[in-house]
């Protein structure tokens, strides 16, 4: 049969790529976990994007189908479905199914280079159960499929006729179950994704829509005719801006495009947030640098200019001009260098130049034209240069001495152990469960730390004030790191920091208080790995004098299947209120025992989000708050972070 007929070595040879991604998954996608899991969404996103930015699609379409497939459509040119020259079958079945050497890793491709598509499509194939691919072209619709990792099903076909102008490409795929832990997509980590591309790539309508639940298929569509600019505007919604327009900046050079759009605003925060190519440089980089580095210029030299910093007043520094500030920095280069551990590093040298030129020029013209504006932010910058003075100064009180004395006030149970690899910390919310936390845990290896009430919500505060609150206090002698700019991670006293608090809404505002706390003076700590969140049992099933704790939903199911009918019918469900309610074996057993509790491990992203939430949660404006727990009221009831 003449489709055998392409099956020579050239597809052994396929087929051998595939299957090395299929054997070592983390080479080519990070992990297997829901991350690696997600990450297959943005492979094809970004192969989608690409044609976007090669000018020639407009919507493209995600949908989270019944049994957690995923389907990506475009409105581009439509993968080419001419056979390949080199490969002699069809370009869409080589994108699908040869790994491309070298090509991009990661995120979206800037391409000025003809438009090459990445090497994200056949790394997708090869972790996937099944992949189909439609390609809309010359007004047919032609098809393949692929299962088990890649092996094409049948050859590309046409499938049905389409209208002569719709041109475009729609992919719909299913993980591999065998190579992810989970296959549940995760509906609000794709939105908030989604949502970023689109104000990264301004005009870009993308839409999502998730069709496993039968009452809620209306999905959002995101579309950003001011891009980045509009991307200052939503994280500065609930926080009051100290200038009515937001700036934006952009200049291009030898094929960099460089864009920045910036506006401050009252607090004490800053937000800021570099892309290279849409992909999110967590580690910063030289266009970080440069605009840094023209920023504490330009705002020095207009403050001694104007007789603002006099001639004896100390420069001020990038920590200071920085507070308050929400900025975006995007950069599309043909061919970025990522550097570091994750890859999250930009390393062209010749960006900084760009990106100090761009933006020096644009923002001096901007405080030229607009005085008042311009005052305002001097003014704020020497605020916070004092601020950071006052707290040098209170910070003296947070030496080791100190360690001793919150013990001694009964605030820290500390552990006896004074390693700090075995060592960990449970901020607990409440005297009840402080004292049962206190009697139910290992005393070698686990320090208790219970809080009382709320800790200062520090969104709002500087450092200096944060620094007089005594429950913050106690947490930073605890912690030994020392804060700010004499912070030294390597001083960390314990190995994880677990935050254990009920699993209520109240339990939530003090996690969300911590987390805040974290992300803006322990972020290094967040970044590390060492912050969790003890996972409470939900459910206490009783039968007979059984008494079994489960996590969830799930575990609760699953332990009511495996007793006997009738032990069943019996059994008493209560949903735990919080951890007050079990004494202190109890809540061992089921919380902070090592080898029988679970822990989650809080990342950045989720300080992010709990950012973002406390904001609209605490923030000024009541508007959002409303918005959000509207938006938000069909699950109060665990309201988790
Ligand atoms: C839902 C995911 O993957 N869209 C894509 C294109 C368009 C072209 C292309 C893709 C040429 C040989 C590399 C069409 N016409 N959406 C997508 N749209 N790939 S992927 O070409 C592939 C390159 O291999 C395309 C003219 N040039 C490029």
């Amino acid at each position: 049969m003449e489709n055998n007929e392409h099956y020579d070595a050239s597809d052994i040879q396929v087929l051998e790529g595939l299957e090395a991604v299929r054997k070592r998954p983390g080479m080519y996608i990070g992990t297997t976990d829901v991350k690696g899991l997600h990450h297959l969404v943005w492979e094809i996103v970004d192969n989608a994007i690409d044609e976007s930015l090669a000018g020639y699609c407009n919507n493209i379409e995600v949908i989270i189908n019944k049994e957690n497939s995923i389907t990506v459509k475009d409105d581009g040119r439509g993968i080419p479905v001419d056979i390949h020259p080199k490969t002699k079958i069809s370009t869409v079945e080589t994108v699908y199914t040869v790994l491309h050497a070298g090509g991009k890793f990661g995120g979206g491709g800037y391409k000025v280079s003809g438009g090459l598509h990445g090497v994200g499509a056949s790394v997708v194939n090869a972790l996937s159960k099944w992949v189909e691919v439609k390609v809309y072209k010359n007004g047919n619709i032609n098809y393949i499929r692929f299962e088990n990792g890649g092996h094409t099903t049948e050859p590309l076909k046409v499938i049905d006729k389409c209208d002569i102008n719709r041109t475009g490409t729609v992919v719909t795929f299913k993980p591999d179950p065998e190579i992810f832990d989970t296959d549940i997509y995760d509906y609000n980590t794709l939105k908030v994704r989604i949502r970023e591309l689109a104000f990264l790539n301004k005009g870009l309508k993308i839409t999502i829509r998730d069709d496993r639940d039968d009452e809620d298929t209306t999905g959002e569509t995101f579309i950003y005719e001011g891009g980045i600019s509009e991307y200052v505007r939503f994280i500065n919604q609930g926080k009051t801006p100290i200038h009515e327009n937001i700036i934006h900046l952009e200049g291009t050079e030898d094929n960099v495009m460089f864009e920045v759009a910036l506006q401050y605003n009252t607090g004490y925060n800053d937000n800021i947030y570099s892309f290279v190519n849409n992909i999110n440089t967590h580690d910063g980089g030289t266009h970080e640098e440069g605009v840094k580095r023209a920023l504490t210029r330009v705002i020095n030299n207009y403050a001694r200019k104007n007789g603002i910093l006099k001639e004896k007043d100390e420069s001020l520094t990038g920590d200071d001009v920085k507070e308050g500030l929400t900025m975006i920095i995007s950069c599309k280069h043909p061919n970025p260098q990522f550097e570091g551990q994750t890859k999250g590093r930009l390393g062209n040298s010749e960006v900084r130049k760009l990106a100090d030129n761009v933006f020096s020029e644009g923002f001096e013209k901007f405080l030229l034209e607009n005085p008042d504006e311009a005052k305002k932010i001097v003014e704020k910058a020497m605020l916070a240069c004092r601020a950071r003075n006052a707290a040098k100064k209170a910070r003296e009180i947070t030496r080791k001495s100190d360690l001793a004395i919150s013990n001694f006030f009964g605030k820290l149970s500390d552990c006896k152990s004074k390693d700090p690899k075995v060592s960990e910390i449970f901020i607990v919310e409440g005297d009840s469960a402080g004292g049962s936390a206190k009697k139910g845990r290992d005393s070698m290896t686990q320090a208790i730390l219970p809080l009382r009430g709320k800790i200062l919500n520090v969104e709002k505060a500087r450092l200096d004030r944060a620094l007089g609150n005594e429950e913050i206090r106690t947490i930073i002698t605890a912690f030994g790191t020392g804060i700010g700019d004499e912070f030294d991670l390597s001083k960390l006293r314990y190995d994880k920091i677990i935050i254990m608090t009920d699993a209520d809404v109240d339990g939530s505002h003090i996690r969300v208080l911590l987390l805040t706390l974290f992300y803006r003076f322990f972020r290094p700590i967040v970044e590390a790995g060492h912050i969790y969140a003890a996972q409470p049992p939900l459910f206490r099933i009783m039968h007979g004098k059984t008494r079994k704790y489960v996590l969830d939903e799930k575990e609760k199911e699953e332990y009511l299947a495996s007793l006997p009918d009738n032990v069943r019918a019996r059994a008493e469900i209560a949903r735990m209120k919080g951890l007050g309610e079990m004494d202190a074996e109890e809540l061992n057993e089921t919380t902070m025992d090592i080898e029988k509790r679970t822990l989650r491990k809080i990342t950045v992203d989720d300080c992010v989000a709990a950012d973002a939430i406390f904001e609209k949660l605490m923030g000024d404006e009541v508007e959002p708050r409303r918005e959000f727990i509207e938006e938000n009221a069909r699950y109060v009831e665990n309201l988790d972070i």
